[in-house]
């Protein structure tokens, strides 16, 4: 991203999440198959080492959460998608950063 190259300057707070929102993309996507998607084993692996949420137990649970993120209904889930998933959890789980419950659990 261009914007990376800003001046020299440290990278802001935000700047920094939005980097790393970015990296655990690539980093998940890049695993298998299309590097600029994920798939359904990715994206669990996202949302266990990542989130912390183990949808292992209950596979429904992760096709579910597949089918909700997959706008387009490719079967993959490509960075929009992504970055509305973040920011759905940001803003609707906010519990889950403040005291650590994960929005798998009912
Ligand atoms: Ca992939
Ligand atoms: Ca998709």
């Amino acid at each position: 991203m261009s914007c990376d190259k800003s001046a020299g300057k440290p990278l802001s707070d935000l700047q920094k999440a939005m980097k790393g929102i970015n990296e655990v993309f690539e980093d998940y996507a890049g695993k298998e198959g299309d590097k600029t998607k994920l798939n359904k084993s990715e994206l669990k692996k996202l949302l266990k080492s990542e989130l912390n949420i183990d949808c292992t137990t209950n596979p429904n649970e992760v096709e579910q959460m597949m089918k909700d993120l997959d706008a387009d209904s490719d079967g993959e889930v490509d960075f929009l998608e992504y970055v509305i998933f973040v920011v759905s959890v940001t803003t609707l789980c906010n519990e889950f950063f403040t005291k650590g419950q994960t929005p798998c659990k009912k």
